[in-house]
């Protein structure tokens, strides 16, 4: 769902967006007085949206509820959601159906039996927060709450494909693929069935296997292996996809793949077998007048904004971004680095040892990888963001989330963002060690700076016995006003960011164990009111852009190093 292309022939697939009936429900009552028969005295609302956009709304973290009428033809229905911010409960018609913890991830919940006729859909959404909640409260961006992403319902007929992944591996010469579909599959009739399932890949043959499902079962099967010969990697500026296509009789499931190798050899970041230097920005799926819920159209903006400036690289800082914006990075072939949002200071020692905490971020790595499986360019999993990484609790969550994405993560590194370069016990789980930094901002205003802190990391980093590991520099930068200028480069002008940036992409350039630069950040943010963040304006304003994405000066002198260093890479 809320692809750039159909996902389904056969399925009957109807959009849910649109306009719906909606009430804050400040007091939490509404489930007490049976709010999922019907809200009473609602508003209307578009959806996607966050509540947070809507006048008067925009600090509201609470309750909230949903419910929208539609018609179906009946029989089993699959309601999809792209995201519920940041737990949902779902009532089909007064029935409990389903819940789902996490607010930037996909899911969907399956209703056989369903009559024909008018139904209603109600959605309770809470965005408060607990001790064990991903994120915690404390975070560096804007708590949003709402249903940000679409939402369709599906009529699933006899054996349905739910989900499907290509596992591959390429020959030595890169000219050659192995692969072999992995297929979720569930079965919609009460009775028994049995079906083909049938992969094509660009609607070749592609592996076929024959399966007997009870009724309402789900069942995980694997194809046997395929080889195809002479395929065209994708890579970066080169998004070569081609189809996948799992079928039944009655079902179908269309995707997208794209061949590449992605790996790290002595202290290089390899892309199909080619030393490449990642030239990144962070960046947030946000919008001051959308909040999460955020327009495919500036999203396509978005991305020029980081071609034109030489990025062949983002961090989707600092959760799953949408499935479209993802997609359009596959069609663009630009490399991109999906995390979950397990985002740093907030998170005690005791939370992080919790097993609540520790089970929910394993889960949404599960969707992560499970929904985003396919697509090409990402090319890192990120595991957090900042925590406390001298811990023995973060070394145990660590290895936890290490172990499941290297086993099923698919042809990917695997890393995570470190702020504590001198007391991080974590940095044996990681393929990349990736580093936020912030000299020339928080601390460290010497000249020098960066090149003393580099020597003394790659020392560090002997002593680790690690030498062979290469750096990423995954975040650093400096607060600039828009429109705020100073001849002298005091801090807060354009004129002091676009110094630093310029100085420190030269210097991570210029250092033979840094192989990627992730500049914080793209655009100036709105971020939460929390005590301890206290950012000017209520935005984080390290962005090279403001949050309206007209450029500041620091734009252009990023601007300048990435496009020269793009081209020292062609010659
Ligand atoms: C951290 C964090 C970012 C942002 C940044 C900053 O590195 O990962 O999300 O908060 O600091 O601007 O201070």
């Amino acid at each position: 769902m809320g692809r750039l292309f159909e996902e389904h022939v056969k399925r009957s697939v109807r959009s849910l967006d649109g306009a719906w009936n909606f009430r804050k429900d400040p007091i939490d009552g509404g489930k007490r007085t049976a709010w999922y028969l019907g809200i009473p005295r609602p508003e209307t609302v578009a959806v996607p949206s966050v509540w947070n956009t809507e006048k008067g709304n925009l600090t509201y973290e609470g309750v909230a509820w949903y419910e929208k009428t539609f018609y179906s033809e009946g029989g089993c229905l699959r309601f999809c959601f792209g995201a519920v911010m940041t737990e949902a409960e779902v009532w089909l018609d007064g029935v409990y159906i389903g819940a789902h913890y996490g607010g930037f991830s996909q899911f969907d919940l399956i209703v056989p039996n369903v009559g024909a006729g008018k139904h209603l859909l109600s959605v309770r959404v809470d965005n408060r927060f607990d001790e064990q909640s991903i994120p915690q409260k404390r975070v560096d961006w804007y708590h949003y709450g709402g249903i940000p992403r679409s939402v369709t319902v599906e009529t699933l007929k006899g054996i349905c494909v739910l989900s499907h992944r290509l596992e591959y591996t390429l020959s030595d010469d890169l000219k050659c693929v192995m692969g072999r579909f992995t297929v979720a599959l569930y079965n919609a009739d009460a009775s028994m069935q049995t079906a083909e399932v049938e992969g094509t890949l660009d609607s070749e043959a592609a592996g076929a296997v024959t399966v007997t499902l009870e009724g309402n079962v789900y069942r995980t099967v694997t194809l046997p292996a395929f080889k195809k010969a002479n395929v065209r990697l994708w890579d970066i500026g080169k998004p070569e996809l081609y189809e996948t296509c799992i079928k039944t009789a009655t079902d179908d499931l269309y995707d997208r793949v794209g061949f590449r190798k992605v790996e790290v050899c002595g202290r290089q970041f390899l892309l199909n077998g080619r030393a490449i230097e990642l030239r990144g920005v962070n960046r947030h799926e946000e919008h001051p007048d959308w909040g999460f819920a955020f327009p495919l159209n500036l999203m396509r903006r978005d991305i020029d904004l980081a071609v034109e400036m030489g990025c062949n690289a983002l961090r989707g800082s600092h959760y799953p971004n949408s499935q479209e914006f993802v997609d359009l990075l596959d069609e663009r072939g630009i490399l991109f680095w999906s995390e979950i949002p397990m985002w740093g200071w907030g998170f005690s020692e005791e939370a992080l040892a919790d097993p609540v905490v520790v089970e929910r971020g394993l889960e949404m790595h599960r969707e992560m990888v499970k929904y985003y499986y396919n697509h090409p360019c990402i090319i890192m999993w990120g595991m957090h963001n900042e925590i406390q990484l001298k811990t023995q609790a973060a070394y145990r969550l660590t290895e936890v989330y290490y172990h499941y994405l290297k086993e099923n993560g698919g042809n990917r590194l695997v890393v995570y963002a470190s702020d504590k370069p001198w007391e991080d016990i974590c940095f044996g789980f990681c393929d990349v060690i990736c580093l936020n930094q912030y000299y020339g901002w928080y601390y460290g205003y010497e000249d020098d700076a960066w090149e003393s802190f580099l020597e003394a990391f790659t020392q560090h980093k002997r002593e680790l016995e690690m030498e062979d590991k290469p750096i990423i520099m995954s975040e650093f930068g400096c607060a600039a006003i828009f429109g705020y200028h100073d001849d002298d480069g005091i801090l807060w002008s354009e004129e002091n960011q676009a110094k630093q940036i310029a100085h420190c992409l030269q210097v991570f350039h210029a250092h033979k164990d840094v192989v990627g630069s992730f500049i914080w950040q793209f655009c100036d943010m709105r971020t939460c009111l929390e005590a301890g963040i206290n950012r000017a304006r209520g935005f984080n304003n390290k962005g090279l852009l403001n949050e309206y994405r007209k450029p500041k000066l620091a734009y252009l002198a990023a601007k300048n190093a990435y496009l020269a260093f793009a081209q020292e890479e062609k010659s």
